[in-house]
């Protein structure tokens, strides 16, 4: 019998909604629940690429603002022929950020559509759920100062939020709302049960394309 593939799960939100704990504990909950599952992030910042992207985002270089947007796609398609592997292995792929991360920021500079900034992303892999953990300005304010790195100001993240709330619009993508400002406990079963319920109904449907 072929081996069922895995799900490809996202997970997206502004800065300080809690994607990166809530990335671990999933993962963690599902392979004690016997589903292989691996956890992935972008920008992946290991690779040539996502060396110029992280001295970009720590303000160590500066880049023409079409040339880091398309830095951050490549970095993604960097990444498929391993996604697709595992994915057909069987592993469920939790990811943290992927294409609409790099459209919403983007898109949240001045000179930017949404159109333009969706088109280098266009045949990657589409996620088979995008959860997007939904925290207000002033809740993400409550968690503590933003870090040294650009991007991280409330004013660009405002307007980070108003692009996503956009992109959610869309009903071709799977687009789940997660309530961020409730415990971590709670965050994660609500991830967890439907990230559950995505795996079972992937594994009889062909991987999509963005
Ligand atoms: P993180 O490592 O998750 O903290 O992400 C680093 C920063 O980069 C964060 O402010 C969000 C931003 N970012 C993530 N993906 C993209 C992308 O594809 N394009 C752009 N312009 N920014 C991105």
């Amino acid at each position: 019998m072929a081996c069922k593939r895995g799900a490809l799960i996202v997970l997206e939100g502004v800065d300080k909604a809690g994607k990166t704990t809530q990335c671990k504990k999933l993962v963690h909950a599902l392979q004690q629940s016997g589903c292989p599952a691996e956890m992935m992030r972008f920008p992946e910042r290991t690779t040539t690429i996502g060396q110029l992207i992280s001295a970009y985002l720590e303000n160590k270089s500066d880049l023409e603002d079409h040339t880091v947007h398309l830095l951050f796609s490549a970095n993604r398609w960097e990444l498929v022929p391993l996604m697709k592997k595992k994915l057909e292995q069987g592993t469920t792929l939790v990811v943290d950020r992927y294409a609409f991360s790099g459209v919403a920021f983007t898109s949240a500079k001045p000179g930017f559509c949404l159109e333009w900034c969706m088109k280098p992303d266009v045949g990657l892999p589409k996620p088979d759920l995008v959860m997007f953990l939904q925290l207000s300005p002033a809740e993400a304010a409550l968690r503590g100062q933003f870090g040294e790195e650009r991007y991280e100001t409330s004013v660009f993240q405002r307007a980070v939020q108003q692009k996503f709330e956009q992109l959610m619009k869309d009903p071709s993508v799977n687009w789940r709302a997660i309530d961020a400002s409730q415990s971590v406990e709670d965050v994660h079963e609500n991830i967890t049960t439907h990230s559950l319920n995505t795996i079972d109904a992937a594994e009889n449907l062909p991987l999509g394309e963005l």
